[in-house]
């Protein structure tokens, strides 16, 4: 059965761009509820701990070298069926194939520099937003 949170980042060409507000409001105005947020930098080590699934995709370090580049902003989002709903609302990985209205058409610079990262599954979105924020960190 499908839980109500999802885990997204705004990934640093989004964050260096000033685009976090722009995207913010898409994820507000789409219905999801921000119950934690947060404003960090990944190390290149974290990084490659966070995207590990994809360790053996050509991409892998380049990925790593990318999303330890600037500040990211993680948040954890709640809304019914949060991952699936999430995934429609940020579009395909290559902005070159996201539907209009999209977060990625609109922000994305490339496959890579995609603009904002969504769980994609809710195993994957506990997993996730566990790796930054504490029960503490998240509000009810
Ligand atoms: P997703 O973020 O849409 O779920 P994944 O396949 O899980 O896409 O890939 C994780 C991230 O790795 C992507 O968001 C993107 O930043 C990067 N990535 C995926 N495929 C490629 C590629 O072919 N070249 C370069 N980077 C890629």
């Amino acid at each position: 059965m499908a839980t109500n949170r999802t885990f997204t980042m705004v990934k640093p060409d989004a964050f260096g761009d000033g685009n976090t507000g722009a995207i913010t409001q898409m994820i507000e105005a789409a219905g999801f509820k921000i119950v934690a947020m947060k404003l960090t930098r990944l190390s290149a080590e974290a990084a490659g701990k966070f995207y590990k699934v994809h360790n053996e995709r050509p991409f892998y370090k380049d990925l790593c070298a990318y999303m330890s580049s600037g500040p990211i902003v993680a948040m954890i989002l709640e809304k019914d069926n949060a991952v699936s709903d999430f995934r429609k609302l940020i579009g395909a990985t290559n902005p070159a194939n996201a539907e209009e209205g999209t977060i990625r058409k609109r922000f994305a610079k490339s496959i890579e520099a995609n603009a904002v990262h969504g769980s994609d599954s809710d195993e994957n979105a506990e997993i996730e937003g566990s790796f930054f924020f504490s029960g503490l960190e998240r509000v009810s």
